[in-house]
């Protein structure tokens, strides 16, 4: 989000990586001794020895531990946990209360196992193998393991040309680059969202993916590290906490079962609201609330369907947060905008930052409630840890806290209320990496305030900052917080670990440190906001859109990928970004900021991205405060581009509903890479420009600026034109597609799918939940198709009516079958059978003929209508004969 240009011209472009990267010589780390096992004991499914330093210790960044735990189970047939601990001292793990750990109560066979741990003794090394190929998947044979105080090492041969993707989050390809590659995980705020270095989030787990299956590698492990893809190989540079390794076995044939094994260890996506799917706009940069209710109106004028109006932080009131500006942004004028929405079912939803403005004494309810409760993350001598944000200098909420979430719900309640203040539908959470723009050493936060002109310039020093009511001495640490030895890439001014964000040696109540948590921050706010809006709003999913992630983060919130340019190379890079968002990491509702955040958009990238972003499960225009407008209404190709694709998204809206259900149930995905779906195509395990949504949407656009043609991958599979509804028969080769207009996308259905669409799109969800069906049936190459439709209220958490319904089409019939407890109140208004080579002789709707004004067919593009009109109250058969 929000971060000035020219500010960033000051802090941004210090040159990165002073520190960062320390790159040792790999022969120095193969020298090491590595570990022997002894005292191993098998029981069941669990492996238990002994590791003890098998020579000289190498001590590269620090002492090596003599003496290491390892800890083998077979929790599922799918999954094998690797843990190595150190037990003569208690060193950091990821909080259970952050993730909780999958069970490992009931060890299976290692014989029914499909993958296995093999280990050899002397030297320590072990390996993951796929029982049913014996193929190696994961092995540190060759490669000893290092173990030290702030440096954890582990590497494992990769075979020539591996097909990695994941360890986001980054801006890289989405297949990683198997001989060059370096990803860092540690949350910055990366203004432009460069590639080649560390970024908000953080999710160390990767899919290998090979002809002969997928897997996946999960290392749990919230400190910052290096990993680093080498010719054969793929090695972690950590500085600090255990290994602890989850190994997948995915499955030989299906890609997305290692995806839901991975949901089983992060959790299931939340559900978020229908409404939510549907478009929207926000921008920061809107200078008051006149500005705010004119896009409300021009989009209505422009017959562009906006679902959701955001506003970014100008209506803070000198950014704080839970304010308005009382002339720009005043209440009962922003209350009216707000009630205008709800009143035309429409939403409305504010961002909030995590930073606090330090303002003792001036009245601030955020911050006295807070020091009150003394909830803020604290320096080691145990007085709040103070930063500079937009309000000024701040502290943070610890979300470590016992009392954080009162606190944080607390205001929630008080600022969003909705007889009294705004009443959001949903919360947008930035900053959380957590950023801070002073520079280090950051000694004088008030003076820096000064000097980069946080609202508001003081004139008079502030009080000093708030003496703690208890001097902790601190704990004796044998590590140095501020400056481990290995120093992992941070692209942040200067490489420090430190640099702009809180301090590492800051201390959360629990008295877990920033270096080990900082990567868990903006995770931990995300679930604090999930909490306080459902506190808020009893009773009703939320739409929690956060930028910095860990693991797990999509059990509770959506995200966007921040603060992008627009681009044309930017406009690629966010299918990457979301297919890895997506399809790996189990943070399913993503999108990036359409027509781009940064710089000026310009009509054609603008109409472009339009139709590539109703692609994203989040869909939403978000602009900079000093780029030009770009509501989709600005211009007239944005504004057909628009029309068209969210027709298409919105008849396509319980597709990706039912699809994003089937999520949230069973980990499955919502957008898929191609090769998901044709595993043994190894022409698709490098595309990241087409992509699938749910999945049978397959989505190809334009790539290059004022191209109307495009050269797209086809595998041997029947496709249908989802406007023209003709199939198109993909032959495992590149297709050019040319005269594709400025306000139109290549959209197809792949064979094999029965797609319940709404007959009609609409300009809010609200009407478009009150539109008939109609069930359009694509057959696959073997002339069957299936698919399925979920249906609820769309908002409640807890749902007491459900409609699930199965669409079977085989032999010429489609069966529509299953419970309708939810009454949607509309129709099945007609079936479209697609390929038809010929008009059948008779019809037959639940076994009776239909007549002929109810059927018809187009034998040029081979479709056939049948007209049904059948209240969607129950299933129905449909027989071509
Ligand atoms: C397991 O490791 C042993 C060495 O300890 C080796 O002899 C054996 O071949 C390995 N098994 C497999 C299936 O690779
Ligand atoms: C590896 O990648 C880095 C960073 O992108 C680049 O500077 C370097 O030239 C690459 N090295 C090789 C051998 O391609
Ligand atoms: C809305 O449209 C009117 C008429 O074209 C224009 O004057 C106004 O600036 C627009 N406002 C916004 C916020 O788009
Ligand atoms: C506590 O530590 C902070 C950060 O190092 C420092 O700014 C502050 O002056 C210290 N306060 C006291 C009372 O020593
Ligand atoms: C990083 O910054 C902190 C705070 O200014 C400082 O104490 C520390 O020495 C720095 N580390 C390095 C390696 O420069
Ligand atoms: C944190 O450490 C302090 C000082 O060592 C100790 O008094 C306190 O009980 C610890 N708090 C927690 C929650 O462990
Ligand atoms: C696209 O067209 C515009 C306007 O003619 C031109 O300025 C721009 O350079 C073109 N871009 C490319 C990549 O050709
Ligand atoms: C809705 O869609 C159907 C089928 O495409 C069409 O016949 C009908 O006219 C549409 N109704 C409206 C109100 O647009
Ligand atoms: C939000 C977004 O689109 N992020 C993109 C910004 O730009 C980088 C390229 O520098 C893309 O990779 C990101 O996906």
């Amino acid at each position: 989000m929000p971060r000035i240009l020219a500010r960033i011209l000051v802090g941004g472009l210090a040159i990165a990586g002073v520190l960062g990267g320390s790159n040792p010589d790999p022969a120095v780390l193969d020298a090491c001794p590595g570990y022997t096992a002894s005292n191993v004991k098998t029981q069941g499914g669990t492996l238990t020895a002994s590791l003890k330093l098998a020579g000289k210790a190498c001590n590269v960044f620090g002492t090596d531990i003599a003496s290491l735990s390892l800890s083998v189970v077979y929790e599922t047939t799918n999954r094998i946990h690797v843990k190595i601990t150190d037990p003569t001292s208690a060193r950091y793990e990821v909080p259970e209360s952050v993730l909780p750990r999958p069970s490992a109560a009931n060890p299976v066979d290692p014989k029914s196992a499909a993958i296995k741990f093999n280990y050899t003794t002397s030297p320590f090394g072990f390996s993951i193998l796929r029982a049913s190929t014996s193929e190696v998947l994961f092995s540190t044979a060759s490669h000893p393991i290092i173990y030290e105080p702030q440096y954890l090492r582990v590497k494992t041969i990769l075979a020539a040309n591996a097909n990695i993707y994941g360890l986001g989050e980054h801006t890289n390809t989405f297949r990683l680059d198997p001989d060059n590659t370096t990803i860092t995980l540690w949350s910055r705020d990366a203004y432009g969202v460069p590639t080649g270095s560390n970024l908000y989030g953080n999710h160390p787990i990767y899919f290998e993916h090979r002809t002969t299956g997928t897997h996946g590698v999960m290392l749990l492990n919230s400190n910052g590290m290096d990993v680093k893809l080498t010719p054969g190989a793929l090695e972690y540079n950590v500085v600090g906490g255990v290994l602890d390794f989850y190994f997948l076995a995915g499955s030989a044939t299906d890609p997305t079962q290692v995806a839901k094994q991975y949901a089983e260890i992060v959790g299931t996506p939340a559900e978020v609201p229908y409404w939510s799917f549907g478009l929207h706009q926000c921008r920061f940069g809107y200078n008051n609330y006149i500005d705010v209710a004119g896009v409300i109106s021009n989009y209505s004028i422009a017959r562009i369907p906006l679902e959701t109006m955001w506003t970014d932080i100008d209506y803070m009131d000198r950014r704080r947060i839970f304010t308005v500006e009382p002339s720009y942004f005043p209440l009962d004028r922003m209350r009216e905008i707000v009630d205008y929405l709800h009143g035309q079912h429409q939403h409305f939803v504010l961002m909030t930052d995590p930073a606090v403005g330090y303002l003792p004494d001036q009245d601030y309810g955020p911050y006295d409630r807070g020091t009150a409760a003394d909830v803020w993350l604290k320096n080691a001598n145990g007085s709040s840890h103070l930063g500079l944000v937009w309000p000024g200098v701040t502290v943070f909420p610890d979300w470590f806290h016992p009392d954080v979430q009162n606190y944080w719900s607390n205001e929630f309640a008080l600022f969003y209320n909705p007889g009294t203040g705004l009443d959001i539908d949903g919360a947008w959470i930035d900053m959380n990496e957590p950023s801070s723009f002073c520079n280090l050493p950051c000694d004088d936060p008030f003076e820096q305030a000064v000097q980069q002109a946080l609202p508001p310039p003081r004139s008079t020093p502030p009080p000093p900052p708030d003496t703690p009511i208890f001097v902790n001495t601190p704990p004796v640490r044998r590590d140095d917080l501020l400056n481990p030895q290995y120093s992992i890439n941070n692209a942040a001014p200067g490489g420090n670990l430190s640099s702009k964000t809180a301090y590492t040696n800051t201390v959360h109540a629990n008295n877990l440190t920033e270096y080990n948590t900082h990567n868990l921050y903006g995770t931990m706010m995300s679930v604090a906001t999930h909490q306080a809006m459902l506190d808020r709003r009893p009773g009703l999913r939320t739409l929690v859109i956060t930028r910095s992630t860990f693991a797990g983060a999509g059990k509770h919130v959506g995200k966007w990928l921040g603060d992008n340019f627009s681009q044309w190379d930017h406009y690629r890079a966010s299918i990457a970004g979301v297919l890895g968002m997506a399809s790996i990491y189990q943070v399913p509702m993503v999108g990036a900021d359409i027509c781009g955040y940064a710089e000026d958009t310009t009509e054609l990238l603008c109409a472009r991205w339009a139709m590539l972003g109703a692609f994203y499960p989040f869909m939403r225009n978000h602009n900079a405060d000093t780029s030009i407008s770009q509501e989709f209404y600005r211009f007239p190709l944005t504004t057909k581009a628009a029309q068209n694709v969210l027709d298409i998204r919105y008849r396509l809206l319980d597709y990706f509903y039912t699809s994003f259900h089937q999520a949230s149930v069973e980990g499955t995905t919502v957008v898929s890479p191609m090769w998901f779906k044709y595993p043994q195509d190894a022409a698709t395990y490098p595309i990241d420009l087409q992509w699938f949504f749910g999945d049978s949407i397959l989505v190809s656009p334009v790539t290059e600026e004022n191209s109307t043609s495009v050269s797209i991958y086809l595998p041997k599979d029947i496709f249908y034109d989802f406007l023209t509804l003709a199939p198109i028969h993909g032959a495992g080769a590149q297709v050019q597609l040319s005269d594709i207009s400025f306000t139109e996308i290549p959209v197809y259905i792949k064979g094999g799918a029965v797609l319940p669409l709404r007959a009609n799109s609409t300009m809010t969800t609200t009407e478009l939940r009150a539109t008939d069906f109609e069930f359009v049936v694509a057959p696959g190459t073997d002339g069957t198709a299936s698919g399925q439709l979920y249906i609820d209220d769309g908002v409640s958490v807890t749902q007491a009516k459900q409609t699930e319904v199965a669409m079977s089409f085989k032999a010429g019939t489609l069966a529509v079958t299953g419970s309708f407890g939810f009454a949607t109140g509309v129709k099945t208004a007609r079936v479209r059978f697609l390929n038809v080579a010929k008009a059948p002789g008779s019809v037959l709707l639940n076994g009776k003929a239909v007549s002929h004004q109810s059927v018809t067919y187009n034998a040029q593009t081979k479709v056939l209508d049948v007209v049904v009109g059948l209240p969607f109250t129950s299933g129905f058969t449909v027989a071509l004969h």
